[in-house]
């Protein structure tokens, strides 16, 4: 292919001007782009057809990681880096006249996910692959990712996001793997030698057509499959509207999460969820027949993991695949099935937990839904047994109780394994949301706290710090994360000190051009960056944070000669298109950004920025630039959290509530080098029941509070309407449910804890880098190695 930068050269010119049919000097952008990435995934493919069939011929145990979302990002400069040759392209360009950066910003995010759980299945597929493990996705090819989001004064508006309007280079369509998948219809059965068996008839078949993305491990020649599914139409039949046919089959696949609050959206959103996991099992277990001969021992061989309950209908599919198509009894199919699949859980808020009406289930899935049924009446016949005459707890236990089908439910019964993604979160599935299975089942439950791709989040993304470390202790953290730790003796080292206040100054200065170019606000790079960026949600309380800073523009009205630090805010976050109050949220960070940005009293020391379109490549240019990180959501909401990680690798210092994984950061770097503030978990969790807390009284006593809420609905604010008063309301009316208000002094006091420590500046380097140098552990691979080692069993190939 190639092997020096002349060859890369010769080779992208020519390909260049044949696939443009364009002398060089008038190929466009894209198309320059379009070429580089398409030499480069040809680059992959010996590579890709190699590791495939060594996992074909040698027989390793194959891990599927099934999710409805996989929030990928940019990849030109993640395969560049892995493949060991983004220098050499770098260069090769170089002489061409043409910047790899603007190559890289031509890539459009795959962005194909909402938030954490989208973005942590993209972090485990780089720490599989660049651990040598079998270990694959399998996911959804939406033609359209999370919306594109627009500010426009002050509101959040949203746009069909475009990531496949010029075509997807990494992508290989795969037809001859297409899969049929049926929906509605009915079940016949029929009697054979005492054997009942049933066959779907009149079912709409829609085509399940594969779409595969290498993925590159780094610094090795393995590249795994990510396999992501469009549905096509399969075959018209006579007496069907043909264009009706059409739009209901590629409606499966529009879409990133279809809204779901009407009968006809969640029909959609069902549909999404069965197209993804049945043409999935029927081509692990396709793949899996080709390699082996038996399928009672497919736990051996395949490790299946369902990501939240989404695909959590791959546990009754694989039971209908191994009994209808493969003629297995009943008790063999499900001890094959329990032992093959495992269960992550993301989170324990109610509202985010699967039900579905089986007035919905039933006709759409009608297979599925007998299946469901049966494993429901046995599941409960068990529980019977186990606990005679409790009806209240078998009920609270069932799979399918009052019209509903459970979907978690459904998932701890069908695994072998259930995982929180947190100590904190998992003893409260275990004490609490999950008690109940927890204790049919306590074998089950492990914690597997998350982790996050230090190759993507550190090496790519920050490279002023990555080439510092390098010079420090040179590049086998890259391969072994935990060897940060080798910076801690650097924290007396001033000069290293010194080098690392520049390396976060170049990032700082680099994101305050970019906010000058997009928002026209001038920031000071030597203020404090002081970043919370992430998902809008009440829990996750961006209103403390926003509410703080008009308390400190308070501060300076009523005395411009305090002494306050210079700060600069930065928020960036999408609100669900149908989430109401969280759109009144940004509305409010705007209007506080609006009075507080160029006012007199505030004499330039507190700005306030939200970035539009927050995404993964938006979080990449913002995070190396952090000084400090915000993670204050209501202890006990937040399951783990995977910012929070980021930034701590990033050396800027959490502050943050004791949450999901806080927790485990301040373990790590120790009560000095964290602020840590609020209610704890417990206080919250037992608030919550007895009915203790009445926000009002910190209203009254607190005129700080008083003040800032008054400030809502009085006119204070620029263009405010009557926009806040769902926000007051929410606070006082209605008891302020996340507990914003209880939290606000402890908050308050931990940002003038913040802003002393960062006076000195040689002390603040030093937590700084004790923080990067702790990081290790929140790498991936750690989490990676974990779920190989006890949960997927698939010990000994390249773990650590
Ligand atoms: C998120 C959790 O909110 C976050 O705390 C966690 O770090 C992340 O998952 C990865 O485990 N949950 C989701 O994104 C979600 O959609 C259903 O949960």
């Amino acid at each position: 292919m190639f092997s020096s930068q002349e060859e890369f050269k010769e080779a992208y010119l020519k390909k260049l001007e044949m696939t443009s049919g364009k002398a060089f000097p008038d190929t466009t952008l894209q198309d320059r782009y379009d070429t580089l990435g398409q030499l480069i995934r040809e680059y992959i493919s010996m590579n890709w057809i190699q590791t495939n069939e060594q996992y074909r011929y040698q027989k390793q145990k194959q891990v599927y990681y099934l999710s409805i979302e996989f929030l990928l990002g940019r990849l030109l400069r993640q395969n560049l880096m892995n493949l060991g040759i983004y220098e050499l392209v770098e260069e090769g360009l170089g002489d061409l006249g043409i910047d790899l950066k603007d190559m890289e910003d031509v890539e459009q995010d795959a962005a194909l996910g909402n938030g954490g759980l989208g973005r942590l299945a993209a972090c485990f597929l780089d720490s599989m692959a660049s651990m040598d493990l079998p270990g694959h996705g399998y996911g959804i090819r939406y033609k359209h990712g999370l919306f594109e989001q627009k500010i426009v004064n002050g509101y959040q508006m949203e746009l069909p996001e475009q990531w496949l309007r010029h075509g997807y280079v990494w992508e290989v369509r795969k037809p001859d793997l297409m899969m049929q998948i049926p929906f509605w219809g009915r079940i016949e059965s029929s009697e054979k030698d005492g054997v009942t068996s049933f066959r779907h008839v009149d079912a709409e078949i829609v085509a399940a057509v594969p779409y595969d993305l290498p993925v590159v491990g780094y610094g090795t020649t393995t590249v795994n499959t990510l396999r992501l599914w469009n549905a096509e139409p399969y075959a018209y039949k006579a007496g069907r509207d043909m264009m009706k046919y059409k739009r209901d089959t590629e409606a499966i696949t529009e879409f990133l999460y279809p809204d779901d609050t009407q009968d006809e959206g969640k029909v959609l959103r069902l549909k999404q969820q069965y197209f993804l996991v049945s043409a999935s099992i029927r081509t692990i277990l396709e793949s899996y027949l080709s390699r082996h001969g038996d399928l009672t021992n497919l736990h051996e061989h395949v490790a299946i993991h369902i990501n939240d309950t989404h695909p959590v209908l791959a546990i009754p599919e694989m039971m209908r695949v191994l009994i209808d198509e493969y003629g297995m009894d009943w008790d063999s199919a499900w001890g094959v099935t329990t032992k093959t699949f495992a269960y992550t859980n993301h989170t324990t808020l109610s509202e985010a937990l699967e039900r579905w009406l089986v007035r919905i289930f039933q006709p759409l899935l009608p297979r599925i839904y007998m299946i469901i049924d049966e494993i429901n009446e046995r599941f409960c016949r068990d529980l019977w047994d186990a606990y005679p005459g409790e009806w209240g707890r078998i009920e609270g236990m069932a799979i399918i109780a009052h019209g509903e089908v459970k979907m978690a439910h459904l998932a701890i019964a069908g695994s072998h394994s259930v995982n929180g993604v947190a100590k904190i979160h998992t003893n409260i599935l275990k004490e609490r949301e999950m008690n109940l299975f927890y204790q049919y089942f306590p074998g089950k439950f492990n914690s597997k706290t998350n982790g996050i791709t230090h190759r993507r989040w550190l090496l790519n993304s920050n490279p002023p710090l990555a080439s510092l470390i390098q010079s420090a202790i040179g590049d086998a953290w890259i391969k072994d994360p935990s060897r940060l730790s080798e910076l801690e003796s650097f924290t007396a080292d001033s000069a290293f000190l010194e080098n690392l206040h520049k390396a976060k100054q170049l990032n700082k200065k680099r994101l305050a051009d970019r906010i000058l170019q997009t928002n026209g606000i001038v920031v000071d790079p030597d203020s404090i960056f002081d970043i919370q960026i992430k998902r809008l949600h009440a829990y996750k309380r961006q209103l403390l944070n926003i509410l703080h800073i008009l308390h400190l523009f308070n501060r300076c009205q009523e005395n411009p000669d305090a002494d306050i630090p210079s700060r600069t805010f930065i928020f960036g976050a999408k609100a669900s298109p149908g989430y109401y109050y969280a759109k009144k949220i940004i509305k409010l960070i705007h209007s506080v950004a609006d009075l507080v940005n160029d006012h007199p009293a505030v004499k330039g020391r507190i700005k306030v920025v939200f970035l539009e379109n927050y995404r993964v490549s938006l979080a990449e240019e913002i995070i190396p630039a952090a000084d400090v990180s915000q993670q204050i959501s209501t202890a006990s909401k937040e399951a783990s959290g995977t910012g929070n990680m980021k930034f701590m690798m990033n050396g800027a210092l959490t502050l943050g509530t004791l949450d999901g994984a806080n927790i485990e950061i301040q373990e790590q770097v120790g009560d000095e080098n964290i602020f840590i503030f609020g209610l704890r978990a417990e206080e919250v969790m037992k608030q919550q029941q007895d009915g203790s807390y009445y926000s009002m009284e910190y209203y009254h006593h607190d005129e700080r509070i008083k003040k800032m809420l008054d400030q809502l609905i009085d006119g204070s604010l620029p263009d405010a309407g009557d926009h806040f008063e769902t926000i007051y309301d929410s606070l006082l009316a209605e008891n302020d449910e996340f507990f914003v208000l209880r939290d606000f002094d402890s908050y308050a006091k931990a940002h003038e804890r913040v802003a002393s420590a960062y006076r000195d500046q040689e002390s603040w380097l030093r937590m700084s880098l004790i923080n990067i140098a702790r990081s290790g552990y929140f790498s991936s691979d750690r989490t990676i190695a974990e779920y190989a080692r006890e949960i997927w069993r698939i010990g000994g190939v390249g773990l650590r």
